[in-house]
């Protein structure tokens, strides 16, 4: 009886610091540096710890969160933590000469704020966006695990996470231009690779597997999935009253489409961009953000074009994703670094 007292009354100690929210801190720096997105293609980019995209950040709803973000490149930059609302925090909402200076080159700025929401978040720069997010890859993704999860998503067996984005190619190597109304994207991508340089998503049958969709350049991405049901769950990280079936994601720029899908078909099926001028690589066909579901219960024909292909376990963060809350790096997202045109402050 003594015994069953104590272990109640420890429980009851220990209930307390299980609500309590966590504290959160991660340093982040800005780097020079390129990435190799499609065959012959090299993009210089500003990269959050010298990669795209930028590391994952996994916290769970009402976590207190600091980010260090230091910059180590020759433009201005601050950071927005898209979807965060910032509740009683505004000088931690990211956008220049509103709620902050721009951080200059070698400066240093400290976010801290309060997750208020759960969902697929994400954060992005908010200096010149049309260059430095739409052309430069300045985004990660940023995910709440909420407080009460709902049926759905509590099925989950696997984490998908799909950033889609567009690139300029005439200014590729030209920091401090392109991205503008009159400019033309010619390189799409999901994680800042197109086709061939995609990575399939490895599946069984009888996985659930969560796929969140980003719209992180400035293009709208129809990502559509050949083969199985996709069930639209949540919206920019809002989970739907109503949730209901669809082929085809309307992915636009700032937006996230979730959805859940019953991997219940054996076989090789892509998941790609409807929008036809997307699926080259600057003309080329074929190319940009496709990938293929590859089910472990299929050997693929000698003439499948990814036979051979080398796999990347985590390129869509799904490795990551099981390993708890904190901020993840995927080295195969690294750009080598550039030679920097200015001295550094
Ligand atoms: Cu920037």
């Amino acid at each position: 009886m003594n015994a069953m007292i104590r272990s109640v009354m420890f429980v009851l100690m220990l209930l307390p610091a299980l609500s309590r929210a966590e504290q959160r801190e991660f340093n982040m720096s800005i780097d020079e540096v390129a990435i190799e997105i499609a065959p012959g293609f090299t993009n210089k980019v500003f990269a959050f710890n010298g990669q795209v995209p930028g590391p994952l950040i996994h916290v769970k709803e009402g976590d207190d969160v600091t980010v260090h973000v230091t910059n180590n490149t020759t433009l201005a930059h601050t950071m927005h933590w898209h979807g965060v609302n910032q509740t009683g925090s505004w000088k931690n909402d990211g956008v220049p000469a509103v709620t902050q200076p721009q951080i200059e080159p070698g400066e240093t700025f400290t976010y801290k704020f309060k997750v208020d929401r759960p969902g697929s978040l994400w954060y992005h720069c908010h200096v010149n966006v049309w260059e430095h997010v739409a052309t430069r890859g300045m985004w990660g993704p940023l995910i709440v695990d909420p407080k009460n999860p709902g049926a759905e998503e509590k099925k989950v067996t696997k984490e998908v996470i799909m950033m889609m984005s567009t690139w300029e190619s005439p200014y590729a190597n030209s920091y401090g231009k392109g991205g503008m109304p009159q400019d033309v994207s010619d390189y799409f991508s999901v994680n800042a690779k197109a086709f061939p340089f995609t990575q399939p998503v490895r599946v069984k049958k009888g996985d659930v597997v969560r796929f969140r969709m980003y719209g992180a350049g400035d293009e709208t991405h129809e990502m559509h999935l050949h083969g199985h049901d996709q069930l639209f769950a949540f919206k920019d990280g809002y989970q739907l009253p109503m949730p209901y079936y669809i082929d085809t994601a309307p992915v636009g720029p700032g937006e996230r489409y979730d959805t859940i899908v019953d991997m219940n078909n054996p076989g090789l099926f892509v998941f790609h961009d409807h929008v036809d001028r997307h699926m080259s690589n600057n003309g080329a066909m074929l190319g940009g953000p496709l990938t293929v579901i590859e089910y472990a219960e299929i050997q693929p024909e000698p003439w499948y074009a990814w036979k051979d292909k080398v796999y990347d376990p985590d390129f869509f963060y799904s490795e990551s994703m099981k390993k708890g809350y904190g901020m993840f790096l995927n080295a195969s997202f690294q750009g080598r670094v550039v030679e920097q045109g200015r001295r550094r402050k």
